[in-house]
């Protein structure tokens, strides 16, 4: 892998104390760092950042999600970006990125041994499973950067060395949109508020990529009871009968704690689902998987619900319908987003947590009731 550190990334930009720095990552591979003083304004920050997994060809996507992350909430806070890449990015992605922000840009190359197959996994065989997979018409199954792109954000970005300086990050994809204006820190909010994991959306997992998963994870529940809190989520990700119910935050969007997805509650669980070989037999996505991690691990107050963030990704949107700030989205959208046939997760998060307070009430009142087991939502 080669990189050339004698480009003067820092003519470009008059104005900005400008750093092109070349750093090695812990393999002695090459990472970019490029370096802007970051934004005026806001003195109190989070260590967080905006963490964008992309190839060159993404760049017009990611440039199109910057504008509107720059726009709604970045140009005044001024948070760093890491793009992350199992190749070294070229030129043309550093220097459109550094240049749409004012904010420090950093770019690095994943390890391989985070992007290739583990030892207990045979290449063939997977590569049979894809064949199989492109038959049944799994959705992505086929494609091999695909399992490795899910395995990752499963088990390794957290580990990534640009970004130990940081306890919080935002994902971002190519072609996502905004649509509101954010007049907080939501990096802040959770450290105030010791909030683990934000998401807009949640919805329900095509269950052709995950067949084995819920059983595996029961089994990792059985095996770790002890360190699975009894707050925990459970119950909004367990049907009736005791099955996964599919519901999971969708984790395109995701704001989360970078110290829960490194602690050794999370990496034991996604261990255990590795050495299963799940990631390249079926099409495990890191959605279900951050999902089920923060359901046994974390309590309701540490998933947070970003209401008042408007998001598109694809085809699927959420735009709030209070708190809008000069949002760009019709806020009738929201009704039909929580209509039964799109709605039913958000329908259980919130009959969850309703179901939750109502627990708490009784219990602080002096009442001991024992709460009948996935009873708690209605499926629309
Ligand atoms: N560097 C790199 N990034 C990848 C690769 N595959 C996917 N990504 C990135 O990983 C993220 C998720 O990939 P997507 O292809 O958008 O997956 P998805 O959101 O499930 O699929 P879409 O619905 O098509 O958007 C995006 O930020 C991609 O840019 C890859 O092979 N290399
Ligand atoms: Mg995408």
């Amino acid at each position: 892998m080669q990189a050339d550190n004698s480009r003067n990334y820092g003519s470009r930009r008059a104005g900005y104390r400008f750093l092109a720095r070349f750093t090695h990552n812990v393999h002695g591979q090459p990472i970019y760092a490029g370096e802007a003083a970051p934004a005026r304004g806001h003195q109190k920050r989070a260590k967080a950042a905006i963490v964008v997994l992309a190839r060159d060809s993404d760049c017009d996507g990611v440039l199109r999600s910057m504008e509107h992350m720059e726009a709604r909430f970045n140009a005044k806070f001024g948070y760093p970006y890491v793009f992350l890449n199992n190749e070294p990015f070229g030129t043309d992605f550093v220097n459109r990125t550094l240049a749409a922000t004012a904010a420090r840009t950093l770019y690095g190359i994943i390890p391989p041994e985070h992007w290739g197959y583990p030892s207990y996994v045979d290449p063939t065989a997977a590569a049979n499973a894809r064949r199989e997979m492109r038959r049944r018409g799994v959705l992505y199954g086929d494609r091999e950067s695909y399992h490795h792109m899910c395995r990752y954000y499963s088990g390794f970005f957290h580990f990534h060395p640009l970004l130990r300086e940081f306890d919080f990050y935002w994902r971002m994809e190519p072609d996502v949109h905004y649509y509101c204006d954010l007049d907080y820190d939501p990096f802040l909010y959770m450290q105030e508020n010791s909030v683990k994991y934000g998401f807009v959306i949640t919805i329900e997992e095509l269950p052709a990529t995950i067949p084995s998963l819920w059983a595996t994870t029961q089994e990792f529940i059985d095996g770790h009871s002890s360190s699975i809190p009894a707050a925990n989520l459970l119950d909004f990700v367990r049907a009736p009968n005791g099955d996964y119910n599919l519901c999971h935050f969708w984790s395109n969007f995701e704001l989360g704690d970078l110290n829960f997805f490194r602690s050794k509650a999370y990496m034991s669980y996604f261990d255990y689902l590795d050495r299963t070989g799940g990631f390249f037999f079926e099409r495990w996505g890191d959605a279900p998987v951050h999902s089920l991690a923060a359901a046994m691990f974390l309590n309701s107050t540490e998933v947070h619900f970003f209401q008042d963030i408007g998001y598109r990704h694809n085809s699927y949107k959420h735009c709030p319908a209070v708190q809008r700030n000069n949002c760009a989205c019709d806020a009738l959208e929201a009704v039909a987003f929580h209509s039964p046939s799109f709605g039913v997760c958000h329908a259980r998060w919130e009959a969850f947590l309703a179901a939750q307070e109502a627990a708490q009430e009784r219990a602080d009142s002096g009442f001991t009731v024992t709460q009948p087991r996935g009873g708690v939502w209605q499926s629309g």
